[in-house]
């Protein structure tokens, strides 16, 4: 067996998924559509086939595998996979505009906003967050219906005020104020693990798996979103400032605390390995099937952007 290789099987999946999305954004109106009007198809096609690492769809993919599904249902995992990259994108949309973060970059080039205009950045992210929805009930996946309304209802939790926009609004509400522990571990738990937890137990939940399984895989999620956001505060922590062990960043400059601020790079180093371990433990049924998610653990909480 030749060693696995985490890197190029990122690449390969994100290619899937790139794929995917091009193809239902290749201008052809679906049954229901009269006409896709060129400017808002353009600046979704803009944000979506734009880079990132494509997290998300890996995890929900390799979740999947891990059930070994035949072609259909791997398919239908991959349409999940492209959805959820759907709402992640639209997240970062609305976050970078003038009303949120005000930010000029994204995933190296300008920012929606910037490249098109503020209403058609915002239009854009409303069409993303519900091209998500129909790409998961889209009837020509071989998907059983009740496992398409168990993704619905998992996603539009994962992704509404009880998750991700929740988490934002508190995250904007919270702005020079105090926020104990519990509550910076919520916020995050929300703002970025809703999502990242879903991915996981989504992988299950297209499978038909067993609630335990489900439950193992959301459990792993949320361990990992709590890392990828340790990760991210350490990666606000410049090289010079990690020496005094003080944050810097976009949080930091609104005078927000992040677990790293509060105690510091060292502990953060240490509570992230922790997390990583917590997280390959849950993976200890599946055995070496499990090899992908492992990886996609560390790379988490290793990772440099
Ligand atoms: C505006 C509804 C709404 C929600 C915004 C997730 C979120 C909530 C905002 C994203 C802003 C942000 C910087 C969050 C911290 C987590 C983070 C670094 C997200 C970027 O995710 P990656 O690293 O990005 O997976 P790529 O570009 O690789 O997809």
């Amino acid at each position: 067996d030749l060693p696995f290789d985490f890197e190029s099987q990122l690449a390969a999946r994100a290619t899937l998924v790139e794929r995917r999305l091009a193809d239902r954004l290749d201008g052809t109106p679906r049954p229901g559509e009269i006409v896709l009007p060129p400017r808002i198809l353009s600046a979704m096609r803009y944000a979506l086939l734009g880079g990132g690492k494509r997290i998300r769809p890996f995890l929900l993919m390799e979740a999947a595998a891990l059930f070994m599904p035949d072609a259909d249902t791997e398919a239908a995992a991959l349409d999940v996979a492209a959805a959820l990259e759907c709402i992640h994108t639209y997240s970062l949309v609305h976050d970078d505009l003038p009303a949120m973060d005000d930010d000029a970059l994204r995933r190296g080039r300008p920012t929606l906003h910037i490249a098109y205009d503020e209403a058609t950045a915002i239009l854009a992210g409303d069409a993303l967050l519900t091209l998500a929805f129909d790409m998961v009930t889209d009837p020509s996946t071989s998907l059983a219906p009740e496992r398409r309304v168990a993704l619905v209802s998992a996603l539009s939790r994962a992704a509404g005020f009880g998750g991700m926009v929740g988490g934002q609004m508190i995250d904007l509400a919270s702005e020079n104020r105090h926020l104990s522990e519990e509550e910076i571990v919520t916020l995050q738990a929300m703002k970025t693990g809703a999502l990242l937890r879903f991915a996981c137990e989504a992988g299950a939940i297209v499978c038909g798996a067993t609630p335990d399984d489900r439950e193992r895989l959301s459990r792993f999620g949320e361990a990992i979103g709590l890392a990828f956001q340790l990760a991210d505060d350490l990666l606000d922590l410049t090289a010079d400032e990690a020496v005094m062990g003080k944050a810097t960043g976009k949080d930091a400059d609104r005078g927000k605390a992040t677990l790293v601020s509060l105690h510091g790079a060292e502990w953060a180093h240490t509570q992230l390995r922790g997390l990583v371990d917590a997280a390959v433990e849950l993976l200890e049924p599946f055995g070496d099937r499990a090899e992908p998610l492992r990886q996609a653990a560390g790379f988490i909480a290793n990772r440099r952007n």
